[in-house]
């Protein structure tokens, strides 16, 4: 006798092939890309501070806590290089504590004599690259000496140094637009050994601008090193 077997069970087949075949070719096409191009950040750690924890950290909902550990690798495209190593620096206010060329001599380690203090209030460091470069990350060290939060950290690229032409906000966290750079909504984050790396996206530019306004310790702004991870623009 013929048997008639039911429609539902022949679309039930269907889908689970169809199912199947989708799975096989998002695993076949996807690994190979990410694999391939891009890589953990280049990036080396100074040693970690031995001056210990203050008391009173700050907290709050803009606040991230202080990391227990060290963050995952910030994945980048092969081949960056820190383009800002050597670079010239220059800053809104002549520092009173170091020399602007230590913010690109590649000394970030925790001692007091590696810190480039500018006085109280909005100031800024800001690197020429001497060309434009293709920047996938910024990573930069304030003052880890010390576990602390600086203030109103804003992170800005231009082609131009007087910040005019093709500015790009990398990072905010002026949330109250103290700064009069615009409302940031990034958070406050404790300064570590491991530095903050933002994301540049792969942004063409020649000029980096960071901004602090003081920190949880001190009124006073303090940079140690910033690095700009990229590529050659063309
Ligand atoms: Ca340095
Ligand atoms: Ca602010």
């Amino acid at each position: 006798m013929k048997q008639n077997r039911p429609a539902v069970p022949k679309l039930l087949t269907a889908l689970a092939l169809g199912a199947a075949l989708t799975f096989v070719h998002c695993l076949s096409a996807q690994p190979a890309a990410a694999a391939d191009e891009l890589a953990p950040l280049p990036v080396k750690a100074p040693a970690p501070t031995l001056k210990g924890t203050p008391n009173d950290l700050p907290a709050g909902p803009n606040v991230e806590p202080p990391p227990e550990k060290p963050r995952p690798p910030f994945m980048a495209p092969k081949g960056v290089v820190n383009v800002a190593a050597g670079k010239k620096v220059t800053s809104s206010t002549k520092p009173f504590t170091g020399t602007l060329s230590q913010v690109t001599d590649g000394n970030k380690e925790p001692d007091d004599e590696q810190v480039v203090e500018t006085r109280r209030g909005k100031q800024w460091v800001q690197v020429d690259l001497g060309e434009p470069a293709r920047i996938h990350a910024i990573v930069i060290w304030h003052d880890h000496r010390f576990l602390q939060v600086f203030h109103d950290v804003i992170v800005l690229v231009a082609d131009d140094p007087d910040f005019t032409q093709n500015v790009q906000t990398i990072f905010n966290n002026d949330v109250d637009n103290s700064a009069g750079l615009g409302i940031g909504t990034d958070k406050e984050y404790f300064e570590t050994n491991q530095g903050r790396t933002f994301d540049a996206k792969g942004v063409v530019s020649r000029y980096i601008r960071c901004y602090t306004a003081g920190s949880s310790l001190s009124a006073i702004n303090a940079c140690q090193e910033i690095e700009v991870y990229a590529l050659p623009a063309k």
